[in-house]
C-alpha cells in the first residue's frame, strides 16, 4: 500500500512538473484527485483494512493527496504568473515613442492664388462680383457680341444645358451683368473671379473646369496705356519687383485692339535654353486683354462716345503653377492630401 500510494505521488509530481498549461493541469487535477482516480480508489479499499491499520493508511493517503494538491496549486499560482508575464510583454507600449503627426486643414493652393490676385485688385479699388455658372446664352454671347452663327462660339466648344442655358464658358457674363445693372454710363472697376466649363481633354495643361479671373474698366478716358500700367503693376505684384511684361497683338471677339500679354520668366530671366517653365524663351503667357469693343458697351447700355474701357483674363491655375513651380494642372483638382499638404 505504501509503496502504491508513494509511485502515485512520484507519478502526479512528474507530471504537474511536465505541464505546460492550466487546462493540462486540471486535466492532471481529475486524474490524480478526482472521483475516477487510483487515490479515491484506495480510499475505498481502506474500508477492508483491520481497525488498527485504518488511522496508519489513511494518514499516508491523506498526506499523499495533500502532497498532489499542494504541487498542483504552486503549479497554478506558477503557470499564473508566467501568463501574466506573456501578456505584459506582449501588449508592452513604449510611451517615449513621438506622437503621429496630426496635419491641420488649409486653404487649397488654388484658393490661396486665387485671394493674392484678389487682394492686388481690391487694393486699386476694383470691387469683386460674382454670377451663375449655369449662365444663359444671352449673357454668355449674345450681350458680348457673339450671335448664335457668330464663327467665334466654335473657340471654345461649350456645355449646354438647353437651346438657352449652358455652363459659362468665361466670366465676362459676369461683366455683361453689371454693366447693364449700372445706369448713366456709371465708372466700373471690377473683377470677376470664378470657375467655368470648356468641352477640353483633361491632361497636364487642360481642364473642362478652371478658375478664371477676368477685369473691367470702364471710364471716361481709359486709354490702352491704362491697361499696359495696370497688368504691369498686377505682374510686379504677383510674380515680384522684377517682372516684366511684354504684350503681342492677339484676337478677342469683345476687344479691339487685342493682346496677348507674356511675363518675364521668373525661373531662369531667360538664361536657360533647358528650363521648364519658358523651354528657354524668357517669356510666359499668362492673360488676354484688349479695348473693350465699342458694340460690347453699348449692347449693355453704355455710350462708347462717352466712355472707354479695358478687359482682361486669366486663368488661376496657370498662375499657381507658375508661383508654385508645378507642372501639372491635374493635381489641383485631384485631392491628394500628399500634393495639398506642401501648400
Ligand atoms: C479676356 C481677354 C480679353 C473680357 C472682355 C470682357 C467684357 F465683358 F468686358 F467684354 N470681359 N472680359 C476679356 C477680354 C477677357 O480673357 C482672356
Amino acid at each position: 500500500m505504501e509503496n502504491k500510494v508513494k509511485e502515485l505521488c512520484d507519478a502526479a509530481s512528474s507530471a504537474i512538473n511536465a505541464v505546460a498549461d492550466l487546462k493540462a493541469l486540471d486535466d492532471i487535477r481529475v486524474k490524480f484527485l478526482g472521483k475516477k482516480s487510483e487515490i479515491t480508489t484506495l480510499v475505498k479499499v481502506m474500508n477492508e483494512l483491520s481497525a488498527e491499520e485504518k488511522p496508519r493508511v489513511g494518514k499516508i493517503i491523506n498526506d499523499a493527496r495533500n502532497q498532489i494538491k499542494n504541487l498542483i496549486d504552486e503549479k497554478k499560482a506558477a503557470l499564473k504568473a508566467q501568463e501574466l508575464q506573456n501578456k505584459l510583454a506582449s501588449e508592452k507600449i513604449d510611451v517615449t515613442l513621438s506622437g503621429r503627426k496630426i496635419y491641420r486643414g488649409h486653404l487649397h493652393p488654388l484658393t490661396l492664388t486665387l485671394n493674392r490676385v484678389k487682394e492686388i485688385f481690391i487694393s486699386m479699388g476694383y470691387s469683386v462680383e460674382e454670377g451663375p455658372e449655369v449662365e444663359t446664352d444671352y449673357f454668355n454671347f449674345e450681350a458680348l457680341t457673339l450671335p448664335k452663327d457668330h464663327p467665334a462660339r466654335d473657340m471654345q466648344d461649350s456645355f449646354y444645358i438647353t437651346e438657352e442655358i449652358l455652363l459659362r464658358t468665361q466670366t465676362s457674363p459676369v461683366q455683361a451683368r453689371t454693366m447693364q445693372k449700372n445706369s448713366n454710363n456709371a465708372p466700373i472697376r471690377m473683377i470677376a473671379p470664378g470657375r467655368v466649363y470648356r468641352r477640353d481633354d483633361y491632361d497636364a495643361s487642360h481642364s473642362p473646369m478652371f478658375t478664371q479671373v477676368e477685369g473691367l474698366v470702364v471710364d471716361e478716358g481709359i486709354t490702352f496705356a491704362d491697361l499696359k500700367g495696370t497688368l504691369d503693376f498686377f505682374c510686379k505684384k504677383i510674380f515680384g519687383e522684377t517682372a516684366q511684361i511684354r504684350l503681342r497683338p492677339s484676337f478677342f471677339p469683345f476687344t479691339e485692339p487685342s493682346t496677348e500679354v507674356d511675363v518675364s520668366c521668373m525661373m531662369c530671366h531667360g538664361s536657360d535654353e533647358h528650363c521648364k517653365v519658358c523651354h528657354g524663351s524668357g517669356w510666359l503667357e499668362i492673360l488676354g486683354a484688349g479695348m473693350v469693343h465699342p458694340d460690347v458697351l453699348s449692347m449693355s447700355g453704355y455710350a462708347p462716345s462717352k466712355v472707354s474701357g479695358f478687359a482682361f483674363g486669366m486663368g488661376i491655375e496657370r498662375i499657381a503653377m507658375l508661383t508654385y513651380g508645378i507642372d501639372d494642372l491635374r493635381y489641383f483638382f485631384e485631392n491628394d492630401t500628399r500634393f495639398l499638404h506642401q501648400f
